[in-house]
């Protein structure tokens, strides 16, 4: 299997399957692609007409978006449980994915995942605080509801962590303050294996993306490729 991801450092659409993936154990390959770059449109066409990344390829099946992506692998591989396995939690779970999925525009655009970046205070306004007092009452309802025998939101580790892993590094890279217990699931999920594997991997990156980055100066350092288009 080949997961297609874009930048780690700013892709949060691409960490959702991929965290699935990995804290599931499922072996998979990655193809990395490098959002805004020339390259980007010929490289992600190979793989899906959508021209967005993820994409996930499982020899003749192509499965496009991040909220498919994780439906096909809960059923290609219902040994990991990846949806709780009590319906009502099951549907719980589906209903904020849904809502992580297309809901959350004011963080999202105020926010952008930059996993790498150091940006406290920045971004914020009363809006985006709506969406973040709505994002930790689904972590402490969900953790209060279904979340007693383990750490993770339905307890074991679901698509649900999963898909609120990009909003947990939004968190950390501007600061937000959150009440307990949201706080603590953060923090929880932020010190992951699968996570913290994935943060190494943005740091190696060296693409400076100026469309993902409303904040920070343009780097001085000689390393960095600078992509503005
Ligand atoms: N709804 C899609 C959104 C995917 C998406 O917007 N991906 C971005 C990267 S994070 C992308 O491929 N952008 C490239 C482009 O628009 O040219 C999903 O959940 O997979």
């Amino acid at each position: 299997m080949k997961l297609v991801i874009g930048n780690k450092n700013y892709s949060s659409w691409s960490l959702r399957p991929w965290i699935a993936l990995t804290h599931a154990g499922i072996p998979f390959e990655e193809a990395n692609l490098r959002l805004f770059t020339d390259s980007f449109d010929r490289d992600v066409a190979v793989y899906s007409a959508s021209g967005k990344v993820p994409v996930l390829v499982d020899g003749d099946v192509r499965v496009w978006d991040s909220l498919a992506i994780v439906e096909y692998l809960a059923e290609r591989f219902p040994e990991h449980r990846l949806w709780p396995a009590d319906p009502v939690a099951r549907a719980y779970a589906r209903s904020i994915c849904a809502e992580m999925h297309s809901g959350f525009a004011n963080l999202r655009s105020q926010m952008p995942m930059n996993i790498v970046a150091m940006l406290p205070g920045l971004g914020w306004n009363r809006a985006v605080q709506r969406d973040i007092d709505r994002i930790a009452a689904i972590w402490t309802d969900a953790r209060q509801r279904y979340g007693q025998d383990g750490p993770f939101l339905f307890g074991q580790f679901s698509n649900a962590d999963a898909f609120y892993a990009p909003v947990v590094s939004r968190f950390a890279t501007y600061g937000v303050h959150l009440p307990e217990p949201a706080k603590a699931y953060a923090d929880f999920i932020l010190a992951l294996p699968a996570m913290q594997q994935w943060i190494e991997g943005a740091r190696k990156e060296r693409d400076f993306v100026v469309a993902d980055e409303p904040y920070r100066p343009l780097p001085t350092d000689p390393e960095a490729v600078i992509i503005d288009r």
